[in-house]
């Protein structure tokens, strides 16, 4: 499956958003913990404040020319939608990166979990900037920080939430944001947010599978069908690890695990949709996006190599 949805807006937001990140301290990379993989911006090495070389990416970044607009700004890596994985592949995952030499935030955006520690390391991201205009006997200015990422994983809703009210739009759409903007969290720290960005081919399969099913991409660039039969042949294979299917079978009562995705499709339409399958595929990947089907992420990080 390639993406082809690529709209205007995007190419657009990412004209302006490369013009403002050269006024940017800081950059927020939001990823959506559910596939931390996938929706990667920058290498995972990059956000750490360790020496250069010390973390490797087992993927290059999907979005080829991010990296570069970022240069060596400060960075501060944010796994949003924490309530979506469950508590074992979060630690996993904390331990992965910890392991690489990144820090890394979780965030619950929609309740605001995560979020004071979050500002502390932006504003801590963007000292140096102010440290470098003192030396230079300048006055300090509020960190500007920038929210990245992929549409839908939470932006918007982040930068509502470090600023304690509603300021942005947000919805459980993708696409939503569509100006890049400019708000003031405090004294200390100014943030932009800014639309989704995706890259403009996603040659990757998996990772293109992965962001269709969490809605990480329009709805327009995919076929319903393929993207829940996929997800069925996700939770299968991460079975072993987090029991992927206890929430399917006891939801459907149809169990996955001896036929393929697109099999367990057509029998779950047989069963409950009147041999519905485009209704049964929209059915279930509405469930698993409300998180029906268990949280428990559909990525794991890689082993640790010691
Ligand atoms: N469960 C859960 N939902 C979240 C979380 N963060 C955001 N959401 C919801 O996800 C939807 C998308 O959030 P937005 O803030 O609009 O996402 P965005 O990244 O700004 O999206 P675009 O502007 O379209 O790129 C909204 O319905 C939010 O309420 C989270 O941590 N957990
Ligand atoms: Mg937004």
């Amino acid at each position: 499956m390639t993406i082809q949805w690529y709209p205007g807006h995007i190419a657009k937001a990412e004209k302006a958003l490369k013009e403002q990140l050269k006024r940017v301290d800081v950059v927020l990379e939001v990823r959506d913990a559910r596939i931390p993989s996938s929706t990667a911006l920058l290498p995972a090495s990059s956000a750490c404040s360790c020496p250069e070389g010390l973390g490797t990416l087992q993927t290059p970044p999907a979005h080829p020319q991010v990296p570069e607009w970022v240069g060596d700004k400060g960075r501060v890596l944010v796994l949003n939608r924490q309530d979506m994985i469950s508590r074992q592949v979060q630690t996993l995952w904390a331990e992965w990166f910890a392991a690489q030499g990144s820090a890394v935030y979780f965030t619950n955006a929609k309740l605001g979990k995560g979020i004071k520690v979050l500002a502390a390391a932006a504003t801590a991201a963007g000292a140096a900037m102010n440290q470098r205009r003192r030396d230079r006997g300048m006055l300090p200015r509020p960190v500007r920080a920038v929210a990245i990422g992929f549409p839908n994983v939470g932006k918007s809703a982040l930068i509502n939430r470090l600023l304690g009210r509603r300021v942005v739009e947000s919805a459980a759409r993708p696409g939503v944001t569509r100006q890049l903007r400019w708000v003031r969290i405090s004294k200390e720290i100014e943030l932009l947010d800014a639309p989704g960005v995706i890259p403009a081919k996603l040659d990757d399969r998996d990772a293109a599978f992965k962001l269709a099913i969490c809605d990480d991409i329009g709805q327009a660039s995919y076929d319903n069908q393929l993207v829940a039969a996929e997800l069925v042949e996700l939770l299968k294979q991460l079975d072993d690890e987090v029991n992927s299917l206890d929430a399917v079978r006891g939801r459907y009562e149809l169990d996955p695990r001896e036929i393929a995705g697109d099999e367990y499709l057509q029998a779950l339409a047989q069963l409950r949709y009147q041999g519905d399958v485009e209704r049964t595929a929209r059915q279930l990947l509405t469930d698993f996006r409300k998180g029906q089907l268990g949280a428990h992420g559909l990525e794991l990080p890689p082993p640790i190599q010691t």
